[in-house]
């Protein structure tokens, strides 16, 4: 058994005085619930409860609200228009475990070091600054589901997690068991549906969260990730419709792309020849895919009507909604034959760019329903979960909050500029490099060095290589120069 760093009374409180607050919210609600006229109250106050949607492989633009006219993600879309819509949101690492890391740690790969497959887990002092366990121990009630998919020797969370529904490495769409319990007949993401109302059900009843404090729930669905294995229920789904290949996927670029990427045996390659590389082929994948959205959605929309109605008696007397902050996220995107490439891993930003919306029901209209342009990374998620929780961000995290963003403030200082940093895992090639506003620059030090640079004020679909053009050689040096520094910043 692993210790639990931030259990018991060894950390103290950081801000004395806020912390009586801090459990005021569902307080309230427990207040209501022992006097004999039993009544309720709704929890407006108090620091705000987290509810983090994430998927994992979810391209960009495959839910509705993006204007794709084809996938129904209703409750998604009901987010973004109550929410802020981060249109260039992206990730550090285009891969399921050091991605995720971010997300827990607020790091760069190369300062949390889970690399898939090398290394795959944390040490309890590197865990105890991570996102879960600060909010544990300023005394939220934490709860996880779902796919950790950190690989080799992970170890766990060091029982940061009072609702521990977590797995590694990657889960299977049926049969799954978490925590003792088998999905039986059910789908993975209706299992994983069903979990995060029973983990509403228990941040509201005193046995469970006795001290009544605000609750935090991070629900990793492992759709849409391969294997393409939507729930049966949802099979007549988009049968009827026609989907666009991308302006990409064409012989003309996959010649473009290195050598080594255009090899049988890359990942990317390999999985285009095996799933994508006809029209019918195409069609079938890329519904079974928006099927396995379509699938979280439907999920979300339980678990949102589960806020409404914690304890599942149909009142809405005890509804968390007006103090539950709701995020919705993915690891990293994902390409659908782009290039003739299915998968991520790459700096292409169908592969680095993610969907992200934050609601903060609080917020009058004017401050919702926004789309908004900074560039944001997986890396801001946990810093503006603390702020919003009202806890100190630990110094060794290197995100920053959205929260002025969303607020409307955004700093004048925001970046111009984020790290891509790949690593080399068997089938992916080694690459790293930066995005900035105007530039996509990316090199392989494990292969000649070879490098790609785009436009994409220009080029937005990265269709263009400047790596070899004259016309550019000082911006790829720029920006050569700016990845070694940024690496070595980063750790
Ligand atoms: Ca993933
Ligand atoms: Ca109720």
């Amino acid at each position: 058994m692993h210790p639990e760093p931030n259990k018991g009374p060894s950390r103290q409180p950081t801000l004395p005085v806020f912390r009586p607050l801090r459990r005021a919210g569902l307080a309230l609600l427990f207040a209501g619930a022992v006097l004999p006229a039993l009544v309720p109250v709704a929890c407006a106050q108090g620091p705000p409860n987290i509810l983090f949607f994430f998927l994992d492989d979810m391209k960009w633009d495959a839910v509705g609200y993006t204007g794709n006219s084809v996938i129904t993600t209703p409750h998604m879309d009901s987010l973004a228009t109550r929410g802020t819509n981060f249109e260039n949101a992206f990730t550090t690492v285009a891969i399921c475990g050091p991605s995720r890391a971010s997300v827990f740690m607020g790091q760069h790969m190369a300062r949390h070091g889970v690399i898939t497959v090398q290394r795959g887990t944390y040490t309890a002092a590197q865990w105890a600054e991570s996102y879960p366990a600060q909010l544990k121990a300023d005394g939220y009630y934490m709860g996880f589901i779902g796919k950790h998919g950190h690989g080799n020797g992970f170890t766990g969370t060091f029982g940061t997690f009072d609702f521990d529904k977590g797995y590694d490495v990657q889960g299977s769409y049926f049969g799954q068991v978490i925590d003792g319990e088998s999905a039986g007949g059910r789908h993975l993401t209706k299992f994983m549906g069903d979990l995060a109302i029973e983990f509403l059900g228990e941040a509201v009843d005193p046995a469970k969260n006795p001290g009544a404090a605000p609750f935090c729930l991070q629900i990793s669905f492992k759709s849409p990730h391969n294997p393409l294995q939507p729930d049966p229920a949802y099979d007549s789904l988009y049968s009827a419709d026609t989907i666009a290949h991308a302006k990409t996927d064409t012989q003309a670029q996959f010649d473009d792309l290195p050598s080594f990427i255009r090899s049988t045996s890359s990942a990317g390659t390999a999985e285009w020849n095996n799933n994508f590389n006809t029209d019918p082929k195409h069609q079938a994948s890329v519904k079974k895919y928006y099927r396995l959205v379509h699938g979280v959605d439907v999920q979300i929309g339980r678990a949102l009507a589960a806020l409404d109605d914690p304890d599942g008696d149909g009142d809405n007397s005890d509804s968390l909604t007006d103090n539950t902050i709701v995020i919705l996220g993915s690891d990293h995107g994902y390409t659908h034959g782009e290039r003739h490439q299915v998968g991520k891993w790459y700096i292409h930003d169908e592969s680095i760019r993610v969907p992200l919306v934050i609601c903060d029901p609080r917020l009058p209209a004017t401050l919702r329903g926004k789309r908004v342009s900074q560039m944001v990374l997986n890396l801001d998620i946990p810093a503006t979960i603390l702020d919003y929780a009202g806890v100190p961000r630990p110094a060794v995290m290197q995100g920053r909050s959205l929260r002025p963003i969303i607020e409307g403030n955004p700093p004048a200082d925001w970046r111009a500029v984020f790290l891509h940093d790949h690593p080399a895992i068997p089938t992916v090639f080694k690459n790293e490099g930066v995005r900035t506003e105007a530039f996509s620059y990316t090199r392989y030090p494990n292969n000649g060095n070879v490098k790609q640079l785009y436009d994409v004020t220009v080029d937005p679909y990265q269709r263009t290589n400047l790596a070899d053009d004259p016309r550019y050689a000082s911006k790829l040096a720029e920006l050569d120069a700016l990845t070694t520094q940024l690496k070595a910043d980063a750790q």
